[in-house]
């Protein structure tokens, strides 16, 4: 784990003592195909700049990713997810955007875009029958001011959308700062309006317990890190077992991310996981391939998704 951590490239391993053969023969596997001389093409560093012209020019798209009920494979909710359609590099996605949104400042305007955006989504869904939840992903930095909770109030009040359709996904990245009764205000008062909120990629970083304590949470996501394999690893599967006990026992519904295969699923139906998120269920999809996937998944439920199979 070290070593991929470095991203140093392996060709395998040897025992002590190494034989001369064993490791020429490893060393023979050295070769351009083997090697990770993968292009460094996408850890192009944008500026400041480059990022508010984007969200001026409306290059920042929302992606949606559903979230469905393990017992009955119903669509409950989707995901917001946003990517940078960049007209030179392509899809960009949020990890080479949002940490500097946050260090310049810019990230309460890219949110508010990306709410606005997921809003209006919403608002068709409704009209369309489709009662889905919509969560969107908050940074620590949007909970730094309390004019921030208000823009969100206003825009879902004038969208005429009610606050527990609207999902609020924390994480915490950083150590909060010094004070951390502004965000603790900002989230309880949004909980008292109603808004759902959720802890997102529990038990890593400082998404963990002591949040659980300080912050009303209504929902709380495994971490992918601990979801996909915990079928087959113990040490996944005991931290698995943890969360959705704590979560359990706090009356949070409980969402799995990252849920990959059949074995997953599997495991988050025998263990009562509420609900699922993840490519075995759905890739992030733009909202107008949406009623596509939903088709094709409810033929997929039909077809003994949910009953016993495997
Ligand atoms: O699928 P993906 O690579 O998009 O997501 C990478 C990370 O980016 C996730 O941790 C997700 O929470 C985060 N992310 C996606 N959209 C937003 C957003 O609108 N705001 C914030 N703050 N984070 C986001
Ligand atoms: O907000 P959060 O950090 O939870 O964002 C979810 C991230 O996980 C996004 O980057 C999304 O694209 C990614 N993702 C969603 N489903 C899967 C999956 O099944 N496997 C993996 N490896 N990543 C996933
Ligand atoms: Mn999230």
């Amino acid at each position: 784990k070290l070593v991929h951590a470095h991203k140093i490239p392996m060709l395998g391993y040897l025992h002590k003592p190494v034989s001369p053969d064993k490791l020429s023969e490893i060393m023979s596997q050295w070769g351009a195909s083997s090697s990770e001389n993968k292009p460094q093409s996408n850890k192009k560093i944008y500026s400041a700049a480059e990022l508010q012209s984007a969200i001026a020019n409306h290059e920042l798209i929302n992606y949606y990713q559903p979230k469905v009920s393990v017992a009955t494979g119903e669509v409950i909710g989707v995901e917001t997810l946003v990517r940078w359609h960049h007209p030179v590099d392509g899809l960009v996605f949020p990890d080479h955007f949002i940490g500097i949104a946050e260090k310049n400042h810019l990230i309460n305007e890219l949110t508010t875009c990306v709410l606005t955006n997921a809003l209006t989504q919403a608002k068709i869904w409704h009209e369309n029958g489709l009662n889905l939840r919509v969560a969107i992903n908050l940074s620590m930095d949007n909970l730094a001011s309390l004019d921030f909770q208000d823009l969100v109030v206003n825009l879902v009040t004038q969208a005429g959308l009610s606050p527990q359709g609207i999902v609020l996904e924390v994480t915490e990245s950083q150590v909060m700062g010094a004070d951390a009764r502004v965000p603790l205000e900002i989230l309880t008062r949004l909980r008292l309006k109603r808004f759902h909120l959720s802890i997102d990629d529990f038990g890593t970083g400082h998404s963990s317990l002591a949040q659980l304590r300080d912050i009303p949470f209504d929902e709380l996501k495994i971490d992918q890190s601990f979801v996909h394999r915990a079928w087959t690893d113990d040490t996944l599967r005991a931290i698995y077992d943890a969360s959705l006990s704590v979560a359990k026992q706090l009356g949070m519904e409980t969402v799995a991310e990252g849920v990959e295969d059949q074995h997953d699923w599997e495991l988050l139906r025998q263990t009562g996981c509420d609900l699922a998120q993840g490519n075995f269920v759905s890739r992030p999809l733009q909202a107008a391939n949406f009623s596509t996937w939903t088709e094709e998944w409810k033929n997929r439920v039909r077809n003994g998704l949910i009953a016993d199979s495997v």
